[in-house]
């Protein structure tokens, strides 16, 4: 099923001009960016879109790095991309990802993890409506 989620390239990625590298992955397996923004977010913004990990002992020095400077947040479309986007994102502790996805290429630690990307359909509505109001599936 052609479905959309939410996509975000970290500081980290960002600040290394990884941008064209980490969206060649997406479109060399037929994700298509449907829609794409470079922002600075602000830390009550991160704060708001992370709200889910409010009780985590990471969430604040998540909320701090993830508005330090700019990301760059993307809808991506294609066939089962919630779950295809996880793939391509390998595990969160870059020790722990794949060869060859994004985090095992490029994440420098399981903070600074290069990308986000949404977790189930339910949440990659809620994600994109964040970011891009009419865009949800
Ligand atoms: P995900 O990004 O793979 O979905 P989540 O568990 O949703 O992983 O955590 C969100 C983000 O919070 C991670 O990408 C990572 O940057 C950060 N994070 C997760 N666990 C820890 C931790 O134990 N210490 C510090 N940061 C963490
Ligand atoms: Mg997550």
């Amino acid at each position: 099923m052609i479905e959309r989620t939410l996509s975000i390239i970290k500081p980290d990625a960002v600040e290394r001009n990884l941008i064209g590298q980490i969206i060649n992955i997406f479109e060399k397996n037929n994700i298509v960016i449907r829609a794409i923004k470079r922002v600075k977010l602000n830390k009550k913004d991160a704060e708001n879109f992370y709200s889910v990990h409010k009780d985590r002992p990471f969430f604040n020095d998540l909320c701090q790095y993830m508005s330090s400077s700019d990301v760059v947040v993307m809808v991506l479309e294609g066939e089962n991309a919630v779950l295809k986007n996880r793939e391509l994102m390998g595990a969160t502790n870059p020790k722990d990802a794949a060869k060859g996805t994004i985090r095992n290429l490029f994440a420098l630690s399981l903070d600074k993890n290069s990308v986000h990307g949404s977790d189930s359909k339910e949440n990659a509505n809620i994600e994109i409506k964040f970011f891009f109001k009419d865009l949800a599936n």
